[in-house]
């Protein structure tokens, strides 16, 4: 029993917080309903079984907030996540004494994550720009349930990430820390990932099967039906999805899945903040999608 005791205290994967007790915040049908909305679509939710997910949701309590309102400051402690409901947040970064906005939140996604899965100081400001709703996660139970997912995705990924191409220039720490925000997506055969003319929030990578990349036509006798062009294909260690993002132009193209695929998904704030030094390879390789296209139509 002493040996064993002593082999679960250098164990990594335990937590601090393993011993608090569960937190629950009651909610009426009508807000689990628009936490579940909400929730949907985070990342960061996305390894969680459905005990630890439904835990999640438990312990979620609702924020309002009002124009101006911070609801991080730089610098601070981190005290919880948050899951937005609706609403525009201003991000916020302090560089050299002067508030640099670096981004913007617009009624989804997530954030406060960082100071939490590393105990760092909040990294950035966030300030309400209208009337908003976000739903909290407190400190414990996001380390407890989405922190302690971290070392498995990271031995899960590393080997797949370390052989993909467009990383290759960031340090190994710095690949770790894509593992760690990034949500892992199934698409069924057919299923469309991206679709042409919306507004981007997200970048891609193949896992497993492949894309097929189609743009509408540019001939009038087409477009009139709408008739799509398949422009290009990205199988395992490939990317896309990341014109929009780096021209802040609407999806150019539609993504769909060739059979039954994976996808590794990046939002676009992490993406702006980690994948910056791997944007002049993705720009050599946007120019070449014009030449392309000028041959296709
Ligand atoms: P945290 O906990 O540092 O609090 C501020 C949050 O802002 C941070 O986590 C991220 O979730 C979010 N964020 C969004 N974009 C950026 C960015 O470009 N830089 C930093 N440091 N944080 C960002």
């Amino acid at each position: 029993g002493q040996r064993l005791l002593c082999a679960e205290a250098f164990n990594p994967d335990d937590d601090e917080e393993d011993s608090e007790p569960r937190v629950v915040h009651p909610k009426t049908d009508e807000q689990r309903c628009r936490l579940q909305e909400a929730c949907k679509d985070i990342l960061l939710f996305k390894a969680l079984d459905q005990e630890q997910f439904s835990e999640v949701l438990d312990a979620m309590f609702e924020v309002l907030l009002q124009p101006q309102d911070h609801v991080i400051d730089q610098g601070d402690d981190g005290d919880n996540f948050y899951v937005i409901e609706r609403g525009v947040y201003d991000i916020v970064v302090q560089k050299d004494g002067v508030g640099c906005c670096v981004g913007q939140y617009n009624n989804k996604g997530s954030f406060g994550e960082l100071a939490l899965m590393y105990n760092t100081p909040r990294a950035a400001t966030i300030i309400a720009k209208e009337e908003g709703a976000l739903w909290g996660l407190d400190r414990a139970t996001f380390r407890r349930l989405v922190v302690k997912n971290n070392a498995k995705k990271r031995r899960m990924y590393e080997c797949f990430i370390e052989s993909v191409p467009l990383l290759k220039s960031l340090e190994i720490s710095e690949r770790m820390k894509i593992v760690d925000v990034l949500g892992v997506k199934s698409f069924q055969d057919g299923e469309r990932i991206i679709m042409q003319g919306d507004k981007a929030d997200c970048f891609y990578v193949v896992e497993s099967g492949e894309v097929k990349i189609m743009m509408k036509s540019k001939t009038k006798a087409d477009r009139q039906d709408n008739a799509e062009v398949e422009i290009a294909r990205c199988s395992r260690g490939q990317y896309f999805g990341e014109l929009a993002l780096v021209t802040n132009k609407p999806r150019a193209a539609s993504a769909y899945a060739i059979g039954d695929i994976k996808c590794l998904v990046i939002d676009i704030q992490a993406f702006e903040r980690l994948l910056g030094p791997c944007k002049e390879i993705m720009k050599r390789n946007i120019a070449h999608y014009e030449e392309q296209l000028v041959a296709l139509f």
